[in-house]
């Protein structure tokens, strides 16, 4: 009886603690730098670089670029989560100019791509919806 006790006090201290730590890690304010209701893919790159970062993370031997099997490895990690590209997705799709790499540019277009639905390259509010469902805890990128 006491144990059972404990676990539901244990469990509703984590929700609080959640509830207080989750408020939105990306903030379309925040990203939108020019304020003009649309993220394009400048303010796209630095702002998921910013709050996601994986990039970097991916990026193993700092080198700046990804490698397919950066890449590979990066992504990896994160097939068990729900993916927010479609089955095409790949390195050779986003590796504009096919030197075997993905630069910094290349990548976040790459992903820039997957989330402006429309494809007018501006990511507006609702687009941004999904990315923060994806960021968020339990997302793809949650990190
Ligand atoms: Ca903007
Ligand atoms: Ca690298
Ligand atoms: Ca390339
Ligand atoms: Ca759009």
């Amino acid at each position: 009886m006491m144990k059972t006790n404990w676990t539901k006090a244990l469990l509703g201290s984590a929700v609080a603690i959640s509830l207080v730590a989750a408020p939105a890690m990306a903030n379309f304010g925040e990203w939108d730098a020019n304020g003009d209701a649309g993220i394009d893919n400048e303010e796209f790159a630095a702002g998921f670089d910013k709050d996601v970062g994986v990039f970097g993370d991916w990026d193993t031997d700092d080198d700046n670029m990804l490698s397919q099997a950066e890449f590979d490895a990066g992504y990896g990690t994160r097939d068990t989560a729900e993916s927010p590209f479609d089955d095409d997705i790949g390195f050779d799709d986003w590796d504009a100019n096919d030197d075997d790499m993905l630069s910094s540019t290349e990548f976040h277009d790459g992903v820039y791509a997957a989330y402006d639905d429309d494809g007018d390259n501006i990511i507006e509010e609702p687009e941004f919806g999904d990315l923060g469902d994806d960021i968020g805890d339990g997302g793809f990128w949650d990190v």
